[in-house]
């Protein structure tokens, strides 16, 4: 496939940009060679600078859920910023959207708009802290909250991808509060709480962890980790960046039957423009600033422009068959990646929850972020290249997820089965 606009611009970007990329997960170190660069997205495809049209299962990393450049939504930006970018005084639609999360997700009483997962993360994580006065937290090994000092330890997505968990320039006393837990382990848990009696704030899980690729809460799981942190006074922090409004209306809570004390939100609620959201019940939310005693802040949280965007896209994805379409989309695209793995006698285990998924090659179920290290990587790389040449692109790592839109057609899928079939033969 010709990339040499991509190459030459790659060239002039690692001049000025570290590493050539704004977000290390692009720069392809994971899969090797030069990443391209794409100026154009409609539907479920990207188009790269020398003209190769893709099928798009990242989708900017989850926020495209109803396919790129939706025509509403680009109607609701244009319309938006022809009134101004960014105000910097309450607008009406942060109202719109603080009503719209708190009606589709019931254990929101009330929300807060950021400009990012990460800092979504960092101020549940704060506010979590400031109404317990308690000062540990609990994630789990593998999942990922955005870049946050506290939360850089055994985390997922980049900093697995590049095999440093924790990150320089990292203080240990910012990390000393931070437990670190294996995902789908119940005794583990009992452990880690039986050691830190009425010590620890909360726990912050990806209900269905997407950055050391994707895996499943066992049956019960997320139930006793409601269950655990009610009985010692600690918090239950959804991190739904990822899931929320994808996996059900209501996220990942909805599908799994869950009410956490607070989640936060991100990417779809942009529509893919700079968002992040953090809310739960009111008694929490109140002890934040302006009212409480829980600083925390932004210049451009609850962007108008941002707010449009995202509202556009959930007014789409709830007007219809949508969450019906991204689950058959989801269905189909697993068993015919699985069937052609079967063809080609290739061991991979291939998770999938709603329209989200995850091929591994290895012989054993992935549960945890233990057994999804069991992949073999090169076996990836292989197939990455393979798949990206036939036209399919496919998350440059490992440890991330896929992502489906409603734009991504039947025939889009069997392309993508077919192309696997082939190049799994040729592993
Ligand atoms: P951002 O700060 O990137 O908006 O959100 C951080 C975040 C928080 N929580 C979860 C569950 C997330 O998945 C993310 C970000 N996801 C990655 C994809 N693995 C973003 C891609 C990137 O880092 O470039």
């Amino acid at each position: 496939m010709n990339r040499v606009k991509s190459d030459q611009l790659f060239a002039e970007a690692l001049k000025y940009i570290p590493g050539g990329v704004n977000s290390p997960v692009r720069a392809f170190r994971a899969v090797g060679g030069n990443p391209f660069f794409v100026n154009r997205a409609a539907g479920s495809k990207v188009w790269d600078v020398d003209g190769n049209e893709l099928i798009d299962y990242v989708l900017t990393w989850g926020p495209a859920i109803l396919g790129h450049a939706h025509p509403k939504i680009i109607a609701a930006v244009k319309a938006a910023a022809e009134l101004g970018t960014s105000f910097g005084i309450p607008n009406p639609h942060e109202v719109t959207m603080a009503k719209r999360i708190c009606k589709l997700v019931p254990s929101v009483q009330k929300v807060r708009m950021t400009s990012s997962g990460t800092e979504a993360c960092m101020s549940a994580i704060r506010l979590a802290r400031g109404f317990t006065k308690r000062d540990k937290i609990i994630k789990f090994d593998g999942c990922y909250h955005g870049h946050v000092d506290s939360l850089l330890v055994r985390a997922g997505s980049g900093a697995l991808t590049f095999g440093h968990p924790d990150s320089a320039g990292i203080p240990a006393a910012f990390t000393s509060h931070t437990i670190v837990a294996p995902y789908n382990d119940v005794d583990a848990m009992k452990n880690i709480f039986a050691a830190n009696k009425n010590e620890i704030a909360g726990i912050i899980v990806e209900p269905v962890p997407g950055n050391a690729g994707l895996y499943l809460p066992q049956p019960g799981y997320l139930e006793f980790l409601r269950e655990i942190t009610k009985a010692n006074g600690a918090l239950l922090i959804f991190d739904e960046v990822m899931t929320g409004f994808r996996l059900a209306r209501g996220g990942a809570q909805e599908r799994f039957g869950i009410t956490p004390d607070l989640s936060t939100f991100g990417k779809v609620i942009g529509g893919g423009l700079p968002v992040g959201a953090f809310g739960g019940r009111a008694e929490i939310m109140d002890c934040l600033a302006p009212l409480g005693p829980v600083y925390q802040a932004g210049t451009l949280s609850g962007n108008p422009v941002a707010m449009a965007a995202g509202l556009a896209n959930l007014d789409e994805l709830l007007n219809g068959d949508a969450y019906k379409k991204l689950e058959e989309r989801g269905a189909q695209l697993a068993a015919g990646m699985r069937d052609a793995a079967r063809s080609a006698n290739v061991p991979v285990q291939f998770n999938q929850c709603g329209s989200m998924f995850c091929g591994y090659f290895t012989t054993q179920p992935v549960h945890n972020v233990a057994d999804a290290m069991h992949s073999d990587r090169e076996k990836f790389k292989k197939f990455f290249h393979g798949m990206l040449d036939a036209g399919v692109y496919l998350a440059p790592s490992q440890f991330e997820a896929g992502f489906l839109s409603i734009a991504h057609t039947a025939a889009d899928i069997e392309k993508t089965v077919n192309a696997a079939a082939k190049v799994l033969r040729a592993l």
